[in-house]
């Protein structure tokens, strides 16, 4: 593996930083408490005063009184200031990807698609503002209309993760807005650059519009700020990605003072590649989503379930692609694979290894570290592949790093069985060309999970489909397809238009 470039000084990125801040007209509050740093350097670049708890409680209270209004703003209207965000967002891709690169590391291509999510989800938020249709029902009662009616549900608390520390918080946004719901977003506090950028694109887009910034608010700061959204009663529903471990206090804390929550938890994608798979397309596949993002996508590959009559070579050619992937500066063009968010990432990782290789594993590439005694250097490290003989305890947990674990199966129902033996179930891959097998996998009794894809890898969803996944990773659905619904309630009418009153099931009464 090699090393593409030296890396940036820390100085460098604050002006590039500042500059980005400056052309989306976004303002940071610098003061003692929260440090915005870059993982490329693993460096500060402003330290920002957190929101205080009396700050945030008040944004709760706007978010809840502009409410009263903004859910009777015709959704058509309401889709104008998504739509006008949208623009915003084109005009400013770059610099908001630039952010994304400082704070996060990704390589351009990667945070430039990212910001491509967020403008795609608001074209598809303005398209739904006037297609929030409920049914109208065959009453059984003669002269009686049945329909149902979806309303705003109110405010949306939405805590978002690092590692798309902008494109979730667009896809609750977005269609909360339409929906008539009012937005208080605690993001993470490793992103807070990202957040305040695209909260002032949002705040652009209301004042340009004549819509109420009110119905926004950003509340930064650490695990209390997170704490206030998921235990006060006016926030009607708590979207929150993050651990399984998050979503296993968040889900009975809400539901606690019943509220609603839509949980985007961890994931532990599989693809399963059978014996008449085309190897060129996995090869391609497999790295991308196992090593791209740093292996920091909730959707990243993590196991690969192989027929043993191609795992030989399959691994032969997934290590020589291993050995040539360029680790290093994310902002050089030829980069594809960035830092780890934190050294503490990079401890976990090793501890990982550590783990599958006690437990029989043998790592085949990767694992070291990368710029380990260069100062200035964030948490670089090799994406690593370790052959396994068994599923074991580290394989059937979420690693929220660059390694593939390698398994090998015989039959088909094996396969199916092994993929489907881990608590979580958010994304899922098959490559063949046996159209049967295609299918089987895609059924009731082939993968459990959320999303299951056929010949390409498990990682990169588009908007337009519902995204989300059972079992531990919480059974919450955003961004496309009728994930909507969530955001709204639903009201069933029944209308007597006869002179006379029937009662339903033949009662007399
Ligand atoms: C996430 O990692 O939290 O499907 C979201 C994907 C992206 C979204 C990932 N569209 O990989």
């Amino acid at each position: 593996m090699s090393d593409t470039s030296t890396l940036p000084e820390t100085e460098t990125l604050r002006e590039k930083a500042r500059a980005c801040l400056g052309r989306i007209g976004a303002t940071v509050v610098e003061g003692i408490g929260l440090s915005a740093r870059s993982p490329i350097t693993g460096d500060e670049l402003f330290t920002i005063r957190p929101t205080s708890a009396a700050e945030a409680d008040a944004a709760v209270v706007a978010a809840h009184h502009a409410f009263q209004a903004w859910r009777s703003t015709p959704a058509p209207r309401r889709g104008e200031l998504v739509r006008r965000l949208g623009e915003l967002l084109r005009e400013h891709h770059a610099d908001l990807a630039e952010l994304i690169t400082i704070e996060v590391g990704k390589i351009r291509s990667e945070a430039m698609g990212e910001v491509q999510e967020m403008i795609d989800i608001c074209d598809f938020a303005v398209g739904l503002s006037r297609q929030l249709y409920g049914r109208t029902i065959a009453s059984e009662r003669p002269g009686h209309r049945l329909a149902e009616t979806w309303h705003p549900l109110g405010v949306v608390g939405v805590i978002s993760a690092f590692n798309f520390p902008a494109a979730v918080w667009s896809w609750n946004t977005a269609i909360a807005l339409v929906c008539g719901d009012t937005v208080v977003w605690k993001p993470s506090e490793l992103t807070p650059l990202t957040a305040i950028a695209a909260d002032a694109l949002l705040r652009r887009a209301a004042a340009e519009v004549g819509a109420p910034h009110e119905v926004h608010h950003l509340v930064i700061g650490d695990r209390a700020a997170g704490e206030k959204l998921v235990d006060d009663h006016r926030i009607a529903l708590v979207s929150a990605t993050g651990s399984t471990r998050m979503g296993r206090e968040v889900g009975p804390r809400v539901a606690a003072r019943f509220g609603r929550s839509l949980l985007e938890l961890g994931g532990n994608n599989a693809a399963i590649v059978t014996p008449s798979a085309d190897l060129d397309l996995v090869v391609q596949g497999v790295v991308f989503a196992a090593a791209g993002t740093t292996g920091q996508r909730c959707t990243t590959l993590r196991r690969l379930i192989v027929h043993t009559s191609v795992a030989d070579e399959l691994l032969e050619r997934l290590v020589a692609a291993y050995t040539r992937l360029p680790i290093g500066d994310p902002f050089d063009e030829r980069t594809l694979v960035g830092p780890l968010i934190t050294t503490a990432a990079q401890d976990t990782m090793q501890d990982a290894l550590d783990r599958a290789q006690a437990e029989g594993g043998k790592l085949l590439v990767g694992g070291g570290r990368r710029f380990a005694n260069q100062p200035g250097a964030g948490a670089y490290v090799e994406p690593a592949i370790v052959r396994m003989s068994e599923q074991t305890p580290v394989v059937r947990e979420e690693t929220f790093a660059p390694i593939l674990y390698c398994l090998p199966y015989e039959t088909f129902d094996a396969a199916i069985a092994l993929h489907n033996d881990v608590p979580q179930g958010l994304s899922s891959s098959i490559f063949t060309r046996d159209q049967q097998e295609a299918e089987l996998f895609l059924s009731a009794e082939g993968s459990d999970c959320g999303i299951a894809n056929v010949n390409l890898g498990t990682s990169g969803a588009e908007i337009g489909g519902a995204f989300g996944g059972e079992k531990e990773t919480g059974g919450g659905r955003e961004s496309g397809s009728d994930a909507w619904r969530a955001y709204m309630r639903r009201s069933t009418s029944t209308v007597n238009y006869a002179a006379e009153l029937t009662l339903a099931q033949n009662v007399s009464f």
